[in-house]
């Protein structure tokens, strides 16, 4: 065989490969032409997604779970969403990696390679909830602007790492340090080197809680890229933009971090309740913290069709921020009455909490199954949507599902 045709043949199986079937007609293949099957990037392959998670943008990427697909306990990466303010880095060598603390209070500015921090710092493991302030926005009117998120926002994974406030100590706090602020490596939409497309952060407070880590592994493997591989931040309760990915440096600030995103009207809600479609004032608009208490059912998935006479199961999840979860209901008649489902303890402190109860129905029909979680300050989820803000965060209304008997 001549070297041209060998090369030819040996690119077409490595094509044929990658689209996971022979080419059939691969001999008659231009040489440079690039079958259309491989000209999209399939973002399920990409990202090892499956399949019936949901595309929301793709510049930067932003795909969401279905509450259907968020079963497991701990949820495994093919069904976390993906949330990019920007571009994900390229070529990332965790060899060379490294983490520096400086910052206006930090004592002594540190720089540590990633085996550094590893071998250095004692490791932990926590089942820690991020869910991203905008959850739920698509149900806001008037609308908001951003990505249109459902109910699929939320993941609890197995973060494993060495603990910020260890690191942070090590390099030194100041008396006067307020606030963190994390630095990553993505790039910025606009390819502007300059710009960063995130960089928030949270209260010295958050920053020094034993749950706040900086992770190198994610349910027991490396982080994959998409979710901030080698390195992240990972600040459990809080909305999960304060959770960097792909971190390289944190600032320990003398005051509230003002990097990208930290300011005007991002990740912030008016700090008093305001009526739909208002205009309000950046002053007015106070950083969201702790996210509020939620639920989800994530079992049966909605449109479930039941035989008469036979209890249905349900289970599904619930989180509230810094707090726990006290106790889950469930409604078959539109919140007219409520019962109690049965709740478990969290793994940890600010990992979710499991939920299961069996439902019967009096006869045939159309059902709405409803869930209201209330946290251990008596906080409930309200049933329908709660206060409207300009940029639609914090939707924690009450999950439903439809059911029918017959
Ligand atoms: N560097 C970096 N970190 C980031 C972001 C980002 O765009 N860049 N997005 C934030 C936001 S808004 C959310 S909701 C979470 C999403 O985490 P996930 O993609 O692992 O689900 O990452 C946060 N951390
Ligand atoms: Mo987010």
């Amino acid at each position: 065989m001549k070297r041209r045709e060998f090369a030819k043949k040996a690119t077409l199986s490595s094509l044929a490969a990658l689209i996971g079937a022979e080419i059939v007609y691969g001999s008659s293949l231009l040489e440079d032409y690039n079958p259309l099957a491989l000209q999209d990037p399939d973002p399920f392959k990409m990202f090892n997604k499956h399949k019936e998670m949901v595309v929301l943008n793709d510049k930067p990427w932003n795909i969401e779970a279905q509450a259907h697909l968020l079963d497991d306990n701990i949820t495994p990466n093919s069904c976390m969403f993906i949330r990019n303010n920007g571009l994900i880095p390229q070529e990332i060598d965790a060899k060379k990696w490294t983490l520096t603390i400086d910052g206006e209070s930090v004592l002594k500015e540190k720089t540590y390679t990633l085996d550094e921090l590893k071998s250095k710092f004692k490791q932990y493991t926590y089942q820690l909830t991020l869910e991203c302030g905008g959850n739920g926005r698509s149900e806001f009117n008037p609308p908001a602007k951003g990505n249109q998120w459902t109910v699929g926002a939320v993941h609890c994974a197995s973060w494993t790492g060495v603990r910020l406030k260890d690191v942070l100590e090590d390099a030194g706090i100041k008396s006067n340090a307020v606030y963190i602020g994390y630095h990553a490596t993505d790039t910025h939409l606009s390819m502007d080197p300059t710009k960063e497309p995130i960089s928030r952060g949270c209260p010295m407070s958050k920053a020094l809680q034993d749950e706040t880590l900086l992770a190198f592994k994610m349910n027991d493997e490396d982080i994959p890229v998409a979710h901030g591989y080698p390195l992240r931040l990972v600040a459990g309760g809080w909305p999960a933009s304060v959770s960097g990915k792909w971190v390289n440096r944190i600032s320990i600030r003398d005051k509230v971090h003002d990097g990208t995103k930290m300011t005007g009207t991002a990740y912030r809600v008016p700090c008093n309740p305001v009526a739909p479609g208002d205009k309000v004032k950046d002053e007015d608009m106070c950083i969201i913290e702790s996210m509020p208490v939620k639920s989800l059912i994530t079992y049966p998935k909605s449109g479930a069709i039941i035989k008469e006479g036979k209890s249905l199961n349900i289970r599904g999840h619930a989180w509230a921020g810094e707090l726990e979860v006290g106790k889950l209901e469930y409604s078959i008649d539109f919140g007219s009455t409520w019962k109690t489902c049965s709740l478990e303890k969290p793994a940890n402190r600010l990992a979710w909490q499991h939920f299961t109860a069996s439902v019967d129905f009096p006869k045939k029909g159309y059902y709405e199954i409803w869930a209201r979680a209330t946290d251990s300050l008596g906080n409930s989820q309200p049933m329908l949507l709660p206060g409207w803000n300009p940029k639609g965060y914090l939707n924690n209304a009450c999950h439903r599902i439809a059911v029918k008997v017959s």
